[in-house]
């Protein structure tokens, strides 16, 4: 049987019950006309790295099946979009992804109903056929000759994202310090912004450039885009096109993440979300997996900002995961993941913001939280569903997946012994 008749078999297994849990809901909570065609808008991008088993420095542990190919890391994220409908673009990391040839890539992905989003440049490693080493840096390296060469990879970049159809570029930068004294901070921030200022000017008039941060690793004493203030200082130089992106897990432990979103919404510099979870660090773990309230608080926060400025939510900002981890069939954590964020967002939909901003203005602080938990202990698992089930997609894609031994399928086609690349 294939994959389309499967789904609608699965579906109409389980349409009864979905049927109950929403009419409950519905029956239930005060829901927005306009909530399911939100979810349905709303699309959260894969990257091309999340598809193999993630390592640590310590080891890896492949799984089986995993795609070796460019071609085969596509029709992965077309396979998760046929079951939830919200992964309907993927973003590549150059050089691990480079398309000998564009065209028939960009067919391929718009046979699976995918686009390209941000494509994301690499002068964090050394590759294989480089002349110079990015062992003290790229952007800020103290070798003009070193920071010319990590520029030119990065308008590179922009034009193999150019030959796809993306319209943004990600530049996240190892680039710092491991030991005190080891980096003038001026200089390197100084220089970092002038080879910046090369990569923007090389930015197509429709483009978007996003400096993302990160706290530490793999530097240990200082990062040069280290924090949200830093690059926002630094997007600020370069100019319009330019905005600062957040990773969940680029923080210092317990850094108020939804104050910080706020601010930059409120900037109008706030460019694009790497979703992910950790309890101690850059740990890339599921979206939601760890901290779900956190994500749905980032979210009231991402709702409340966008509507002040009439902000397009599935247009306006970068959506996108950014985890791989070692112990989990990818596909599946990244169902997971996806529905964790969608669940987020429609209860960030949910929250009355009238009566919200009554609550603050009167300073009733138990009403506040009554509100946000009253929202953030409702199950919207159904209404999401419904959004998926309306675009026609899987009412459960994660059941569906393994019902269906899709991983079974993809280790005969692909082998018991692959490796995707990444990190
Ligand atoms: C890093 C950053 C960044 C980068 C990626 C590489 O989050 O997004 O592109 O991992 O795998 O930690
Ligand atoms: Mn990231
Ligand atoms: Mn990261």
């Amino acid at each position: 049987m294939n994959l389309d008749s499967l789904i609608q078999d699965y579906n109409n297994q389980g349409i009864a019950t979905h049927n109950r849990r929403l009419d409950f809901i519905q029956n239930d909570v005060q829901i927005p006309s306009n909530l399911i065609q939100k979810l349905k808008d709303f699309q959260i991008a894969i990257p091309s790295w999340a598809l193999g088993t993630g390592g640590t420095r310590f080891g890896r542990f492949s799984g089986g099946g995993e795609p070796g190919t460019l071609e085969e890391k596509i029709s992965d994220v077309g396979l998760l979009h046929r079951l939830n409908k919200s992964s309907g673009a993927i973003s590549l990391h150059i050089p691990w992804d480079i398309p000998s040839d564009a065209n028939a890539i960009k067919k391929l992905a718009a046979d699976h109903g995918l686009a390209f989003d941000a494509v994301n440049s690499n002068t964090f490693q050394d590759q294989a056929n480089q002349a110079l080493s990015y062992k003290f840096g790229s952007l800020q390296h103290t070798d003009r000759a070193v920071r010319k060469q990590a520029i030119d990879h990065n308008i590179e970049v922009i034009k193999h994202g150019v030959d796809l159809g993306s319209k943004s570029i990600t530049v996240w930068l190892s680039d710092g310090s491991c030991f005190p004294g080891q980096l003038n901070f001026r200089r390197a921030y100084e220089r970092t912004v002038e080879s910046l200022k090369e990569i923007y000017a090389a930015l197509p008039s429709d483009w978007k450039l996003f400096l993302e941060y990160k706290a530490y690793e793999p530097n240990f004493y200082s990062t040069t885009v280290g924090d949200w203030g830093q690059s926002y200082s630094m997007v600020n130089k370069l100019g319009d096109k330019a905005y600062t992106l957040v990773d969940l897990g680029h923080h210092l432990p317990n850094a108020n993440i939804e104050q910080i979103v706020s601010l930059l919404l409120m900037e109008g510099k706030l460019g694009g979300f790497h979703f992910n979870d950790s309890k101690y660090g850059d740990d890339d773990l599921t979206a939601g997996s760890m901290k779900p309230y956190q994500l749905f608080l980032i979210f009231n926060e991402l709702v409340d900002g966008m509507d002040a400025k009439g902000m397009n939510h599935a247009k306006d900002l970068g959506w996108m995961i950014d985890a791989s981890h070692n112990v989990k069939d990818p596909l599946e954590d990244l169902l997971q993941s996806v529905e964790a964020i969608q669940i987020a967002y429609a209860q960030a939909l949910l929250v009355d913001r009238k009566a919200l901003e009554a609550a603050r203005e009167a300073n009733d602080v138990v009403r506040c939280q009554e509100i946000l938990q009253g929202v953030a202990r409702t199950d919207v698992r159904a209404l999401v569903a419904q959004a998926r089930l309306e675009l026609g997609g899987v009412l459960n894609p994660v059941e569906f997946y393994r019902s269906a031994e899709i991983r079974k399928q993809l280790i005969q086609q692909r082998g018991s012994k692959t490796v995707a690349t990444g990190l």
